[in-house]
């Protein structure tokens, strides 16, 4: 596979310092040398410009959303960095930062593609808006967006308009979801995979649904967006959202193994890891790297 590798040194999304760090760890820790190992071209196309913005500014864009005109401009950045990669025939690889930038990887995949599918792996939803988000920070809120749910600044990122139907959304893993959040998932029908749901059906039976629903439909591209915190909170103490009762290294393994085995992925992001609040071992980056060297061996060439 030929991969663009795109840095999204974003922390305004969550609000929490250290998120920017994240593609820098990942490189300093291989990535680059885990992807051409593995058999694949690799460019790293560097990092999406972040402008600063001082934190007595979060809220002058909006008083319910935080950075809300940045994190909107890096998406539509993001965004065209990934169709570009795409319309190059390249395998857009996002590297978090937090995790509002999905909304911005599938603007750009979305207006290279006619009808794609989001598969969303994640312990939380977001699915909210500023109406009902807790917390004001947009990193609960890109897949709400990306579905045209939520404020125009977000759902009109690159371009004006729905980015991906609700049918074609899957969301796996989430086990801490909003009230909000609940109610446009019922609204929507979503194909919301909770972590009960897992634990009752058994992981190999929802991947396996997932797989069926995906091939029965006329998508012509598939984006993952995996937000580490999906893992046991005990793997990736330095996240921001950890949440207790997670997948196991061995299972985030199975869903890559499974997912990138059909061959239709077209593009991912990898979200989420903060090093500034791993602990003393960095094992938060350590597993990272692991799962990175899963999926690169794993994809296709
Ligand atoms: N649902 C909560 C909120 O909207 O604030 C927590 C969101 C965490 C989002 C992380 C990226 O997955
Ligand atoms: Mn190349
Ligand atoms: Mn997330
Ligand atoms: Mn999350």
């Amino acid at each position: 596979m030929d991969i663009n590798l795109i840095g999204v040194p974003l922390k305004y999304g969550c609000d929490r310092d250290g998120a920017q760090l994240g593609p820098a760890t990942l490189r300093e820790n291989g990535i680059i040398d885990i992807i051409k190992k593995n058999g694949h071209d690799v460019h790293d196309m560097g990092d999406i410009y972040i402008p600063y913005v001082v934190s007595e500014d979060k809220y002058k864009d909006h008083p319910k959303m935080k950075y809300l005109n940045t994190v909107a401009e890096v998406n539509s950045n993001l965004a065209n960095n990934v169709y570009c990669s795409l319309k190059g025939q390249s395998f857009p690889f996002i590297i978090g930062g937090d995790h509002a930038l999905g909304a911005g990887s599938i603007a750009g995949a979305s207006k290279f593609f006619k009808n794609m599918a989001v598969i969303w792996i994640d312990a939380h939803g977001d699915i909210n808006t500023y109406e009902t988000s807790p917390s004001g920070n947009i990193h609960g809120m890109p897949l709400a967006a990306s579905m045209n749910v939520g404020h125009p600044a977000l759902t009109n990122i690159y371009y004006d308009g729905i980015k991906v139907i609700p049918q074609n959304v899957y969301i796996l893993g989430g086990r801490d979801i909003d009230s909000g959040e609940f109610a446009l998932a019922d609204e929507l029908n979503l194909n919301m995979y909770t972590m009960d749901i897992v634990r009752e059906r058994g992981l190999d039976n929802v991947l396996e649904e997932i797989v069926e629903k995906i091939k029965a439909s006329n998508v012509d591209g598939v984006h993952i967006s995996f937000d580490i915190d999906v893992l046991d909170s005990s793997l990736v103490p330095g996240t921001g959202t950890p949440v207790a009762g997670g997948f196991s290294i061995e299972e985030g393994k199975e869903i890559f193994t499974t997912l990138l085995g059909e061959k239709f992925i077209t593009s991912m992001d990898f979200v989420e890891l903060n090093p500034k609040i791993d602990n003393e071992d960095k094992r938060t980056t350590k597993n990272c790297i692991e799962m990175l060297e899963h999926i690169f061996s794993t994809m296709h060439n």
